[in-house]
């Protein structure tokens, strides 16, 4: 069974959901870079001041700072790892790789949740939160677009990525997901 695993998507493709999904029913650790940073702006921290205005635009978080919430979150013992929205850019892909050789625990399969641009704008609007009103999906969809869909040619590469159909039911997704980690 694969204990260290990416989920990499567009926003709303269902990379958290399907992440908690998977996590609880395997024990593992759920790093999902979005929901600390939206905990750190719930608590008012230093940190979720610095955030705030800048998740709320769509836009992407200092390499730096996430770096310093992944490092800290990995570290300790697990059962395995499940990381959520997480790397968005190659410097950020660079970096865990770095982190992962100090762990001594290689990434071993991306899952790419792959769904069209007219589902995920429905399915955000939906969901309703502090940032998904229509302009900053627009710009989380082009950021996407130029920084993070690289990635998928990246992982691709090291031979890691498995695609997943994300425009199905929720159960059929973890089903496929369940069944590619054995
Ligand atoms: P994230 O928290 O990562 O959020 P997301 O990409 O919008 O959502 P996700 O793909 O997880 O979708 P979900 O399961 O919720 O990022 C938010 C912000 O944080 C970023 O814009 C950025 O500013 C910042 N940030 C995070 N990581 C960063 C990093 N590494 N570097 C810099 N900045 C960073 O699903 C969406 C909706 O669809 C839900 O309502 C869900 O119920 C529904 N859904 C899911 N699966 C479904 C299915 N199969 N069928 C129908 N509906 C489904």
């Amino acid at each position: 069974m694969k204990k260290h695993l990416l989920f990499l998507g567009p926003p709303g493709a269902g990379k958290g959901t399907q992440a908690a999904l998977i996590s609880q029913a395997n024990s593992y650790l759920h790093l999902s870079t979005g929901e600390l940073l939206r905990k750190e702006i719930d608590l008012n921290t230093v940190l979720g001041l610095e955030v705030k205005d800048i998740i709320n635009k769509g836009q992407l978080v200092s390499d730096e700072l996430v770096l310093e919430i992944v490092k800290k979150n990995l570290d300790g013992d697990h059962n395995g790892w499940i990381l959520d929205g997480y790397p968005r850019n190659i410097t950020q892909a660079n970096s865990l790789n770095k982190v992962l050789i100090n762990l001594n625990q290689p990434l071993e399969t991306v899952f790419y949740l792959d769904i069209a641009e007219e589902v995920l704008i429905k399915r955000l609007l939906l969901r309703g939160r502090k940032d998904d009103n229509e302009d900053t999906i627009r710009t989380r969809l082009n950021i996407y677009k130029q920084t993070t869909e690289p990635l998928i040619k990246y992982y691709e590469n090291l031979s890691l990525l498995e695609y997943i159909n994300a425009d199905r039911d929720l159960k059929t997704i973890s089903a496929d997901i369940n069944q590619k980690m054995a």
